[in-house]
């Protein structure tokens, strides 16, 4: 691995050196995912949540052109403020930011590339991206999939937005050889909800069973990542009804508005929010945080097993 445009964090660089837990995260959420300035608190609670379940946080992003594996919080800040206007990093986004120096927000493609080159196995974020509704003519499924087939990387998600056409993006998956494993589930969460409709293979229990599936994964060689679906707190949950109409309605607006590519995603998430009053805003905070939790428990898990092997 090419680490000459990387820079690790001092913190996050002794941890991993140490055989310590480490926990990525992703800088598109606090950019383009949420407004200023919850976004920069949630990041910065995030990273105690981390570190209060026992490992290192490290929020990735491109930053004058270095790739970043770990921020301080003044880089968190810059990013929240700077919001859209950042670019947002994809795959094919990170040559070009490289080459002429400038910044991104990593995508949970981007991230698990920057965290698998710094040494990182476990990363937690919202939802990722997917297989759009109506792909079947526009051909837009989030790059995320790809990256989950190919980088070995586990990403605890809440499940993905029904923004997307679930069904298709769990055959997209299977498909590509990526477990998807439910946490305390057999049903896929849809971010705001703990339901959607779609059943899933597998239903894991615990961090310690989640870091055992990830290691015979490299044990056996295989390439990809895990994706981890775990549902958001039923306190915290939104009404289906309720959400899915809003989602109904920001997909026929961003049609009539035009929107395409990447500028999808980000439109849609701000157009359920201001059609949910914010109570949207709420509840993607708190799933984040919860997800926060499993992933730096399942870090944890995983740095036992392979002290266990040595
Ligand atoms: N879904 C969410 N919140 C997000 C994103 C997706 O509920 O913030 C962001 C993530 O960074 C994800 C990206 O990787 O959007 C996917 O964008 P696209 O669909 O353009 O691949
Ligand atoms: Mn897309």
């Amino acid at each position: 691995m090419n680490r000459t445009y990387l820079d690790v964090n001092p913190e996050v660089n002794t941890a991993l050196a140490a055989g310590k837990p480490v926990v990525a995260l992703e800088s598109t959420i606090i950019s383009h995912g949420m407004p200023y300035p919850q976004n920069v608190e949630t990041a910065l609670h995030v990273e105690q949540l981390v570190r209060d379940n026992g490992a290192v946080p490290a929020t990735i992003a491109i930053l004058g052109g270095r790739l970043k594996a770990g921020l301080t919080p003044e880089e968190i800040a810059y990013l929240g403020q700077t919001g859209q206007a950042v670019t947002k990093a994809s795959r094919r986004d990170l040559p070009v930011l490289v080459a002429k120096g400038m910044d991104g927000a990593t995508t949970v493609t981007t991230t698990m590339m920057i965290a698998h080159m710094a040494g990182i196995s476990i990363f937690a974020t919202g939802g990722i991206g997917g297989v759009h509704r109506g792909a079947e003519t526009s051909m837009d499924i989030s790059a995320d999939l790809e990256e989950l087939a190919n980088t070995p990387v586990m990403v605890v998600c809440a499940g993905a937005k029904s923004i997307l056409d679930l069904g298709r993006t769990l055959e997209y998956l299977e498909t590509h050889g990526v477990p998807v494993l439910g946490y305390q589930t057999k049903e896929l969460p849809a971010f705001y909800t703990r339901q959607s409709g779609f059943e899933l293979d597998y239903r894991i229990d615990s961090p310690a069973e989640l870091a055992k599936v990830f290691q015979v994964q490299r044990d056996l060689g295989l390439k990809g990542g895990i994706l981890v679906a775990n549902p958001i707190p039923e306190q915290y949950a939104m009404d289906f009804h309720v959400i899915n109409q809003a989602i109904d309605e920001a997909i026929a607006q961003s049609v009539k508005d035009g929107i395409h590519g990447k500028a999808t995603t980000p439109y849609l998430l701000a157009k359920v929010k201001e059609l949910t009053g914010g109570d949207s805003l709420a509840s993607n905070i708190q799933l984040v945080y919860h997800n926060a939790k499993l992933a730096a428990q399942t870090a944890c898990e995983l740095c036992k097993l392979k002290e266990e092997k040595t």
